[in-house]
């Protein structure tokens, strides 16, 4: 396929190991991390590596990841295996589809796989890479498609995330940055990301994300959910949930999302910005219940882009990995300034073309309008765009 040259004026990095590919949460389990694969696919394929600079990330030392995870459990991690899980712990060898208690979350979403440990060390490694060449100024734009495990605990693994890349990669950039930003359009609330600096005024937590409490995981992230609530905590209103209903579509996420994203940059005014693109947004997701198009998902990721601000850009859900790979090989080509001249038609010659042929050999089959009618009313999406503005107030000078 056709060359792409280097964006001008500007340098992107993408960061990725091949090594946490090849792992396996189970047979059916959701999260198939080959998704990454094909997501890789594409990206060759388009020719889009030649404009940017590519590693091969190595994976984090135990020292960078107990930087924000408990050493026992980065231990219980290193050692843990499916041969040996219940000699080590005998009460979770309950019931007939094997462990159901809760040592460090372990379970049916979190199992214990193969290489569990490698899979790991290797997300978060290169997310902290990649933080790294921006604190460095080697790159204005790093991307890790393997990162974005947004739930992950301080000791304890949530919702298919065991270790947290984006809290350890905020880490490294608050070394050197006073203020970052956190953006999540996965359709999960990023509760762990939260949870890690909810009393802090030098990261502020933006999640847009499917809320029904007690129905859709992780449950949290309601539109009153602002940080604390004692007044001397710094972290009071540096924390913004927008919670949303089914089959929101491209045109009221837009609305949203600038009205909520472009007044929260112009008064925190962060120094860097970590965008998780979780693809579980996209209608036709095997998990999710929204409407957007994979134009509609891209659409973020060029308006945070426009503000020419530090990014840090990961991955994240998404569980129909074909249109995980369309989403964030479009979203790559945004991030390098490719998006309007790459043909949409897929290349003819590409490892995995077969996996595409169901909605079509394009990078942009149409995805809205399935099973979930938008019950996101405009009175519902303006109520959320005041209350931010209110909260914001609040932050101002
Ligand atoms: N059961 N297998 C998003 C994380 C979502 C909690 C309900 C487990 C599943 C799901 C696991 C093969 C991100 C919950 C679900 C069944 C308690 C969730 C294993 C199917 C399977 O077939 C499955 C035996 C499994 C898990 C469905 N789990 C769907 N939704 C959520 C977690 C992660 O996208 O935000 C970031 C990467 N968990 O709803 C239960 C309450 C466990
Ligand atoms: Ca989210
Ligand atoms: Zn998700």
């Amino acid at each position: 396929e056709n060359e792409i040259s280097r964006p001008k004026g500007y340098t992107v990095s993408w960061h990725h190991n091949p090594a946490v590919e090849n792992h396996h949460f189970g047979q059916t389990h959701p999260m198939k991390p080959w998704r990454l694969t094909l997501t890789k696919s594409l990206v060759l394929s388009y020719g889009m590596h030649t404009a940017m600079d590519t590693y091969i990330s190595r994976p984090a030392s135990r020292d960078e990841i107990a930087e924000f995870h408990k050493d026992e459990y980065v231990e219980f991690l290193n050692v843990v295996t499916p041969q040996n899980i219940y000699e080590m712990y005998p009460e979770l060898a309950t019931g007939p589809q094997g462990y159901t208690s809760s040592i460090f979350g372990v379970g049916e979403d979190c199992p214990i796989f193969d290489g569990l440990y490698d899979f790991c060390s290797n997300y978060a490694g290169a997310s902290i890479d990649a933080a790294r060449k921006l604190v460095n100024h080697q790159s204005d734009i790093a991307i890790n498609w393997s990162g974005g495990l947004h739930h992950a605990k301080k000791a304890e693994a949530s919702g298919f995330c065991y270790v947290n890349d984006i809290v350890l990669a905020i880490l490294q950039l608050l070394r050197y940055h006073p203020r970052v930003l956190y953006i999540d359009i996965d359709v999960h609330h990023g509760d762990g990301v939260e949870q890690a600096f909810w009393s802090t005024d030098r990261v502020m937590c933006v999640s847009f994300h499917k809320y029904d409490k007690e129905v859709f995981f992780p449950g949290t992230g309601p539109l009153d959910s602002t940080g604390p609530l004692h007044p001397d905590n710094p972290g009071k209103n540096y924390t913004i949930n927008v919670p949303l209903n089914d089959g929101i579509d491209d045109e009221g996420y837009a609305y949203l999302f600038q009205n909520v994203i472009e007044p929260t940059i112009k008064v925190y005014r962060p120094t860097a910005i970590v965008l998780q693109c979780g693809a579980d947004s996209l209608g036709h997701d095997r998990l999710g219940c929204f409407n957007l198009n994979i134009r509609g998902h891209g659409n973020c990721v060029s308006f945070v882009k426009s503000f020419h601000i530090p990014m840090l850009v990961v991955g994240g859900g998404g569980y129909t990995p074909r249109n995980v790979a369309r989403a964030w090989a479009h979203e790559t080509s945004i991030l390098i300034g490719a998006d309007k001249t790459l043909n949409p038609a897929l290349p003819e010659h590409m490892p995995y073309r077969e996996a595409f042929r169901r909605e079509g050999l394009t990078l942009f089959p149409n995805l809205s309008g399935w099973r979930k009618e938008n019950m996101n009313t405009r009175a519902d999406i303006e109520r959320i765009i005041r209350h931010v503005r209110e909260q914001l107030s609040y932050i101002r000078g």
